[in-house]
């Protein structure tokens, strides 16, 4: 049992957690390095721990440090957050070892994960379907064997790797002898760990993620996600349920998700990844931690998953025992992060001078920033998540457009104006979606103002005129109009 919870993160995440821990009733305590001296989550933390460093490697990943940080608040468990050490099964092992809870599955679970071939050889066992594929390749000539099988393309993928990272696309047999030798070459080199495997390459499918929740006696999903919409492995905008999925779809995948997390003896919130083609689908991986776009799921469930998170490692049952509730309604999140879709989305740095977040009904900002903050290169450029709940998909993305219109976030690039190119845009509005997508729609990126500051510069300029005009006739004399009347968006139109 424990009432004190470290945060071994930053930012929104660590914020989210804070304020789950505050209605659970348990003390918070957030760590920070010298960098984040007056961030957001140091200043909303009931204590606050000094790392010191400035890398993540001297400070959110400094294993000792946190430990050593949760024996002098008395803090009885760690909530990783996501990143940093959420999907180290080292650091849960450590963790267990100093008799503290790790708010997330066991170390095992994450290990088993982890390991992708073994992974996968695991879901076999439990009845999941995966990629038609290998195991561990231990030659050239096994690699060549099972791709004959199976047909090219395919993907070599590094056993270390996931999220993205070690996989190559190997389009004939030609090419193959030279993808093996260079994959298992960047495996090692990557991941300390050379084996590679292989797996038909999908082609165009989608990304659909479900949400499980497991306690002591029971495992339960919460519908799918649909995370289509990324760049380089970074996902842009996410939504609950996904226009693709019906009912039936649905409860087959969950079923899966659950057989899934069962096999594994998992515990507490997590996601099981599909690739779906047409209308087949395949595990890709475990994510053994609270996702990114978690909110998704509760806007349209009604479920707190932080605050499950915390209640299922306090030995409460999941859901205080009640059944899923079903979705309702429709959910989107775009990702706000620091960098300039104008220049290939290059990380951008500066001091958030203005910052307006929107409310409205079914309107949600998660954020990790507030004016005065600097944003440097040190962390993920994540700066917060819009979210939004309407009755369906339609409402859901006018309201969107409506909230994105209104955040204003002045002195760095975001991908703000990219969100709303893309909410525009008719294969996003018909919900013909693939993780090509962004690739596939270039245009998107001309559609960004080239320069915010432009729109700010005509927005004083019509806040003159309109000034002016007042004045002119005479109606300002007892009012001052400080500020905009309407978003930049707006006042300057939206033909960029
Ligand atoms: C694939 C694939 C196509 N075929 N595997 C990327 C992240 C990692 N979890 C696995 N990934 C992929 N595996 C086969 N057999 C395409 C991807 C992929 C991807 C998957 C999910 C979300 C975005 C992606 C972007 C590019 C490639």
């Amino acid at each position: 049992m424990f009432d004190t919870v470290l945060i071994a993160n930053r930012g929104e995440i660590a914020l989210r957690v804070i304020r789950a821990c505050r209605e659970e009733g348990l003390r918070s305590v957030a760590v920070y390095s010298s960098p984040d001296q007056e961030a957001p989550h140091v200043l909303a933390a009931d204590q606050a721990v000094a790392l010191g460093g400035t890398t993540p490697a001297e400070s959110y990943l400094s294993e000792g440090l946190l430990l050593k940080a949760a024996a002098d608040t008395g803090a009885g468990a760690i909530h990783p957050g996501y990143g940093f050490l959420a999907e180290s099964a080292k650091f849960a092992r450590s963790v267990e070892d100093a008799n503290l809870t790790f708010i997330g599955p066991p170390s095992a679970a994450i290990e088993e994960m982890g390991d992708k071939p073994r992974a996968r050889a695991r879901m076999v066992t439990a009845g999941v379907p995966v990629v038609p594929g290998s195991g561990e390749l231990s030659s050239i000539a096994s690699a060549r064997e099972v791709a004959e099988e199976i047909g090219f393309p395919i993907m070599i993928k590094a056993a270390g790797g996931g999220g993205g990272k070690g996989m190559h696309v190997v389009q004939n047999p030609a090419d193959l002898k030279a993808a093996f030798e260079r994959a298992q070459r960047e495996a090692e080199g990557a991941f300390g760990d050379g084996r590679i495997y292989l797996e038909r390459f999908l082609l165009r499918p989608r990304h659909i993620e479900i949400q499980i929740l497991a306690d002591e006696n029971r495992i339960l999903h919460l519908g799918e996600r649909e995370c289509s919409i990324q760049r380089r492995h970074q996902k842009l905008i996410e939504e609950a349920p996904s226009p693709c999925v019906d009912e039936v779809l649905r409860e087959r995948l969950g079923a899966v998700a659950v057989q899934a997390a069962e096999a594994v003896g998992y515990l507490g919130a997590g996601t099981v990844e599909f690739l779906l083609e047409g209308s087949d689908f395949f595990f890709l991986e475990m994510n053994t931690r609270i996702q990114v776009e978690h909110p998704v799921t509760e806007m349209i469930t009604g479920v707190d998953l932080v605050r499950e998170q915390l209640r299922i490692a306090l030995g409460y049952p999941a859901l205080n025992g009640l059944d899923a509730p079903s979705p309702r309604g429709h959910a989107l999140e775009c990702r706000i992060s620091a960098e300039d879709p104008q220049k290939d989305f290059l990380p951008s740095v500066g001091r958030v001078e203005s910052l307006e977040i929107p409310t409205g009904p079914g309107i949600r900002w998660d954020g990790g920033i507030r004016v005065g903050f600097e944003v440097g290169l040190h962390y993920d450029p994540l700066l917060g998540k819009l979210i939004v709940h309407a009755e369906n998909r339609a409402q859901a993305i006018e309201r969107m457009r409506v909230a994105l219109e209104e955040l204003w976030i002045d002195g760095l690039a975001t991908t703000q104006a990219y969100h709303l190119s893309v909410l525009g845009e008719e294969d996003f509005q018909a919900g013909a979606l693939s993780i090509e997508y962004v690739q596939e729609h270039p245009e998107l990126l001309r559609l960004v103002p080239p320069d915010l500051q432009k729109v700010a510069i005509a927005t004083a300029v019509l806040c003159e005129n309109h000034l002016d005009h007042e004045a002119s006739l005479g109606v300002s004399d007892n009012k001052k109009v400080v500020g905009r009347q309407l978003s930049p968006w707006v006042q300057a139109g939206r033909e960029w």
